[in-house]
């Protein structure tokens, strides 16, 4: 059946089906046989086709026309464009500047083909820049897999057998609210949750419990959560000595987290942090967990610690139990297939893509970059410290071209932009980080305008660069077939996943779907065990044990201004945007509402900010202006605001004119939940 996935990144990747009727999409729902959409599509997807017939697509390629961000365009074709940029592309080669170039994409599409077939194969040939894709969940992943050897979780239904959830630093109510169903229906059943954020979330209002810690001190309230545990002789000793490595030297660890030292470092009351402990040990507990909790300069040592707990109570492998953080591990993929082996496969410079305004001035150690290939992604909007990226692609002697659907704040600086197709004009295959299903998306509907995928335009290009490897010239449907067969050589449960399934089904579930990992308590680490102490990390120089440390803002107070004025600015995601995605939609921004920065009372009449003053968020980066809400949603000496905002609709800037880009404690992790910044009434225009 012709089948259609949602492209966005988010844990549910969910099934759809559209209804086409005269060429045209006139209907689209959510797959009442997926075993997680379960019929019905979130608020910002449910209406995809407005963003698909949005009259604002882009249609034709530009070319600029006039200074860079002059808003002036001519129309040109798609020869042309290609043949300028494979121009310009062997200038750079033939000056031995390969590595100068940088292809720059990350979460417009999460499809294997679109996405990562895209992100490596004509890179690689090209031997361009590596771009290290560290902007959202890098050092939560690698945390991960140094404790449990891999990101393996139970299915969202999991949560009906668990006596206690923990949703930790995430707030699925927005992020992933296909769980949310689960989770009131568990709770119907006598099952408590409590949700650990710094702000009232969406989700924390749904909650048994909330407590609003200190941004980035999660690591030390999970150790003194162990800490209780331990102590009161709750912990699985027999478990402990059978499936960890470390454990003597991790109970050390523990006696620095007293419950009192852990309330100082928290900001949380004692109590509450034995009840939330005495809970948890209760069991069966889930603990369910995403990328927001890791974006900050202690984010590898706070999943570490989050990851540690389902070990002191033995949760791990037991239903309604374990860690829910992702299930991007489930199936083995054939990565070589889907990279492609080029001569440039060993890079000769990494770029981690927060330091693009970096790479782009003053060339972050490497030369400046020279042309930069955007697709995919919305830098300019939602990377870290978007002042110096703006910067950068302002320089005239940078080639950018921007592959896009829309007229983003990054394509507005660009110097030929391409017109991308919507997820119901090309192929693609999907997994998942939130569930075990594989789909595929099939197109439906004839690309608006003269647009072109991702992996069309890809293949243009090689053509124009003269590169005759096989493997940049197959159709999508070729790429997937032959990724699909690869793959299940190495991984018997994708035999079953064949093009021919997919294509009568649309979608397939790889695991049953009740299983739950690490039943066996075989983890895939080095030990087999997990890892309270990982020598790998040791190894690396990094802390192999889980621990916490202050870790603030690396930036000084703007000048004038008092270090105690600062305040923790979190920029979580929006309800009714994906990152900047749909942030140009009428009746999504509507739903969304007019950019608010939510401060505590108390914070708000110190700076004599009254309720609906507009207010100047700053630091040494930058700053932008909001509209100032105060309310106790958040703690006091925390602001918050969502990611998203395009920076063209608000005055030209967005609140990551103000977000660093420091990078945190493993992996090259973006920080942006590390941001002090200093607020105030702004000046009357
Ligand atoms: N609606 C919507 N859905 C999305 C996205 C979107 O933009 N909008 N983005 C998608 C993407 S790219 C991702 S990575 C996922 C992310 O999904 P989540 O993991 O839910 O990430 P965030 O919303 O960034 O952060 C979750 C919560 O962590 C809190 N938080 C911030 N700092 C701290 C801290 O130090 N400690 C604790 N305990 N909490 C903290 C925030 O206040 C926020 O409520 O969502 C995906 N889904
Ligand atoms: N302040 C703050 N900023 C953040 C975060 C935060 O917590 N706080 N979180 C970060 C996180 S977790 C992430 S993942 C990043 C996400 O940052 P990005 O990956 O840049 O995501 P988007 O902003 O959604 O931009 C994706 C763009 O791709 C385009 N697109 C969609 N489909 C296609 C396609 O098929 N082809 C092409 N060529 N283009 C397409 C869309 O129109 C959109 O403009 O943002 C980060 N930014
Ligand atoms: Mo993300």
């Amino acid at each position: 059946m012709p089948y259609s996935v949602c492209p966005h990144d988010c844990p549910d990747t969910c099934g759809m089906v559209a209804e086409v009727a005269g060429g045209r999409a006139v209907k689209l729902r959510g797959d009442a046989r997926h075993p997680v959409t379960d019929g019905w599509l979130c608020g910002k997807v449910g209406p995809y086709l407005e963003h698909v017939y949005h009259p604002d697509r882009l249609r034709h390629p530009l070319l600029r026309d006039g200074r860079k961000g002059g808003g002036r365009w001519k129309r040109i074709t798609w020869d042309e464009a290609i043949a300028r940029i494979a121009e310009k592309w062997r200038g750079i080669i033939a000056d031995g500047d390969a590595d100068r170039i940088l292809p720059y994409s990350f979460s417009g599409t999460l499809g294997m083909v679109q996405m990562g077939v895209a992100s490596s194969r004509l890179w690689n040939r090209l031997g361009a820049a590596r771009l290290r894709r560290t902007i959202c969940g890098a050092a939560a992943e690698k945390a991960v897999r140094a404790t449990i050897g891999a990101r393996l979780a139970p299915n969202y239904a999991n949560v009906a057998h668990s006596r206690h959830v923990i949703i930790w630093g995430h707030n699925p109510a927005s992020t992933g609210p296909h769980l949310i169903p689960h989770l009131r229906h568990a709770q119907r059943n006598g099952c408590r949750v409590t949700v650990i954020d710094p702000r009232r979330s969406r989700t924390a209002r749904l909650a048994d419990r909330h407590l609003a810690p200190r941004p980035g001190s999660d690591a030390a309230l999970a150790l003194g959560i162990a800490a209780v545990i331990v102590e009161r002789g709750l912990h699985n000793e027999a478990w402990l000595s059978a499936n960890t490595v470390g454990w003597p030297a991790y109970c050390e660890r523990l006696r620095e987290f007293t419950v009192e030292r852990t309330a100082e470092i928290t900001g949380l009351a004692a109590d509450d942090i034995t009840a939330a402990a005495l809970d948890y040990a209760a069991g069966p507990a889930a603990i369910v967990t995403g990328d927001g909790i890791n974006r900050n300069r202690n984010g590898g040592r706070t999943v570490r610690a989050i990851a540690a707990l389902p070990a002191v109570t033995g949760a791990y492998g037991v239903a309604g139990g374990g860690l829910m953080y992702s299930t991007s591990d489930t199936a083995r993929w054939d990565r070589a297939c889907i990279k492609g082996t080029g001569k440039g496969a060993a890079a000769a410079r990494d770029v981690n893509m927060n330091r693009l305004g970096a790479a782009l001035t003053d060339g972050d150690g490497g030369g400046a970059i020279r042309s930069l290939y955007v697709f995919g992604a919305n830098p300019a909007a939602i990377s870290p410290n978007a002042g110096l990226i703006t910067q950068g692609l302002l320089r005239d002697d940078l080639f950018t071209v921007v592959h896009e659907l829309f007229m983003t704040d990054t394509a507005d600086l660009a110097d030929i932009v391409l017109p991308a197709t919507s997820q119901l004009e090309h192929m693609d295959l999907h997994s998942a980080y939130g569930h075990t299903c594989i789909a595929l998306n099939t197109p439906r509907i004839k690309p608006i305008g003269e647009s072109r995928s991702n992996w069309d335009v890809m293949r243009a290009l090689a053509a124009a660069m003269g590169f005759e490897e096989p493997n940049l010239h197959q159709s999508t449907e070729e790429v997937i077939a032959e990724v699909l067969q690869k793959s299940a050589a190495l991984d018997s449960r994708m035999a079953g996943v064949t093009m021919e399934k997919l294509k009568r089904d649309g979608v397939v579930e790889l695991s049953d779907g009740g299983a739950v990992p690490f039943a066996d308590l075989k983890f895939p680490t080095p030990s087999g065990k997990v890892e309270l102490y990982s020598e790998q990390l040791a190894a690396e120089g990094l802390e192999p044990l889980p621990d916490w440390r202050e870790q603030p803002d690396t930036a000084a107070p703007p000048d004038g201004c008092d270090d105690a004025d600062g305040l923790d600015l979190v920029t979580p995601a929006a309800h009714f945007f994906v990152s900047s995605s749909f942030a140009n939609s009428e009746r999504l921004c509507r739903s969304e509402g007019e950019p608010l920065l939510d401060l505590h009372p108390a914070d708000a009449q110190a700076r004599g900010i009254r309720d609906g003053d507009t207010v100047t968020v700053r630091n040494r980066r930058g700053w932008c202006n909001l509209r100032a809400r105060l309310s106790d949603d958040v703690r006091p000496g925390v602001a918050a605001t969502p990611k998203g905002r395009w920076s063209k609709h608000h005055g030209g800037r967005n609140i990551n004119w103000t977000t660093p880009d420091t990078l945190a404690d493993m992996a090259g992790q973006s920080t942006f939940q590390t941001n002090r910044v200093w607020v105030e009434r702004a000046a009357a225009a």
